[in-house]
């Protein structure tokens, strides 16, 4: 591979050379059997795989052999969502699936191939939203039919279309902190897990937002983007992920950012290694840590651009949202929670938060401090152990609601989007993460700050609304174990 990675919209349209040989590889290695572990079902399956579903989506036949590699989970249902291994893993995913289409395409065509990125967040592009052609077309320019477009997505699907709240936006690229407090509760990258988990818990910035929505636009509920266990098969994947995965070298780039320093994040995780497979369907594969895909490690690759559409230029310090000290210096204190599980169905369910009135007046009087020395707080909304069976439901939280009122026409109380994915992966019962379901974390600062002025927060009580989005309904709820208000401490550096 050497030739860089390149923004999709600036290859040309329709058929150009990169997106043409991507089809022709893709074609090639979806003819091999998955038990290869170049195959296209084997590289997918890696992400995620459940026989029975594969089956009942016609990816593979009942009478296929499922390699025991897969089923016993050292290569199979390997991806790493709610927790600080996301953006490595996947980092070494796009690496080891790059080099496998690499090869094809070298050995079908003898042209170089890198993998190119969707910058769906490119503000001066005005078509960046839209689905390259070559992933709409019915058939290749020789008439066989498109792999590209194989699997299914949403209905009609052409472009990312985000509804007003449904916060598709690079807002995570303002946070400074790869991770704050104990467990890694708030920051870009996510919760800190010691072990292997799928699944584990405290979902990060980036993968919430852009990650989790652009896999929602694109799959819905019936579409392979939009569930965990059938997302690896769609190309569009490997573009999607290529763009997250710059979001995170661009972040890392930017003054004033600071990455996890732990060295279990670096050797981890603790009890078993994440293996890739290589070129050749059955060469042994590569175990690695997240510290082979930072810099001068194995599976590092550079970007062509790191400042069109990433909110951020390296090499300048951003004028950051959050800018609290170094995150060690900064502490987390829970100053209330609500009392029991909230179920929403059809309708929007309401729940209340006593809070600390004197941790909260306080954090209130310190929330807009900007002198170096002086403190300075956020507050933030914690969605703990969230349980459902949809694959990647939409979640719409408002804090203090009026009683009755339509959501709709409180724009002003909205206090965040959340797109689940991965709920149904992370809910099962017998998965191996026995249920436990996925954490989020809204910051409220700015809206508790226009509360305070509309004289409409009281430092006793919040008053929370969780209204569904796509995928909740009656027959197929979403919980939420625990919802508490966090308080982020630290002093103006
Ligand atoms: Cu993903």
């Amino acid at each position: 591979m050497s030739t860089s990675r390149q923004d999709v919209a600036t290859l040309g349209p329709g058929w150009n050379k990169v997106l043409l040989n991507y089809a022709l590889a893709m074609q090639a290695l979806d003819e091999l059997p998955i038990a290869n572990r170049n195959s296209w079902k084997f590289l997918g399956a890696m992400h995620g795989f459940r026989r029975q579903l594969w089956i009942d989506e016609h990816v593979i036949k009942a009478t296929d052999t499922i390699p025991t590699d897969l089923t016993n989970d050292t290569y199979g249902n390997q991806c790493q969502h709610g927790s600080w291994y996301f953006v490595s893993w996947h980092r070494a995913y796009l690496f080891a699936f790059e080099s496998i289409v690499a090869a094809k395409v070298k050995e079908l065509t003898g042209d170089d191939w890198a993998l190119p990125y969707w910058n769906y967040l490119n503000s001066s592009n005005p078509d960046a939203r839209q689905m390259p052609d070559a992933f709409l077309a019915k058939t290749l320019p020789n008439g066989a039919p498109n792999p590209l477009n194989k699997y299914p997505r949403r209905p009609g699907f052409t472009a990312l279309q985000p509804g007003p709240n449904d916060g598709f936006s690079l807002v995570a690229m303002d946070e400074n902190d790869f991770l704050v407090g104990n467990d890694g509760t708030l920051g870009f990258g996510g919760g800190i897990t010691g072990n292997f988990e799928q699944f584990d818990g405290m979902t990060g910035d980036l993968e919430g937002n852009p990650h989790n929505t652009v896999h929602r636009l694109i799959g819905g509920a019936q579409g392979f983007m939009g569930n965990a266990l059938l997302a690896g098969l769609d190309p569009i994947f490997w573009l999607h992920h290529c763009n997250i995965d710059r979001l995170w070298e661009a972040w890392m780039n930017t003054p004033g950012k600071t990455m996890v320093r732990d060295p279990r994040w670096f050797e981890g995780p603790a009890d078993r290694r994440f293996i890739m497979p290589v070129p050749g369907g059955d060469a042994p594969g590569v175990t690695f840590t997240s510290q082979d895909t930072l810099k001068g490690g194995k599976y590092y690759r550079a970007y062509d651009d790191l400042i069109s559409g990433t909110g951020v230029t390296p090499g300048e310090e951003s004028v950051a949202r959050v800018k609290m000290g170094l995150p060690n210096q900064q502490t987390i204190q829970p100053i209330g929670a609500n009392a029991a599980v909230v179920t929403v169905g059809g309708t929007p369910a309401h729940t209340h938060i006593d809070l600390e009135p004197l941790a909260t007046t306080k954090s209130m009087a310190t929330m807009g401090a900007t002198t170096p020395g002086n403190e300075v707080a956020r507050l933030y909304l914690s969605l703990e152990s969230v349980r459902g069976t949809a694959p990647s439901p939409l979640l719409e939280v408002y804090v203090n609601l009026p009683e009755g009122a339509d959501p709709a026409l409180h724009p002003d109380r909205h206090a965040g989007s959340l797109t689940l994915f991965g709920l149904n992966v992370a809910s099962e019962p017998d998965g191996p993460h026995a249920g436990n379901g996925l954490g989020y974390t809204i910051d409220i600062t700015d809206l508790a700050q226009r509360l305070t002025s509309a004289g409409d927060f009281d430092p006793n009580h919040l008053r929370v609304t969780l209204v569904p989005g796509e995928q909740i309904s009656q027959d197929q709820p979403v919980t939420v174990e625990r919802i508490s208000v966090l308080k982020r401490s630290g002093v103006v550096s």
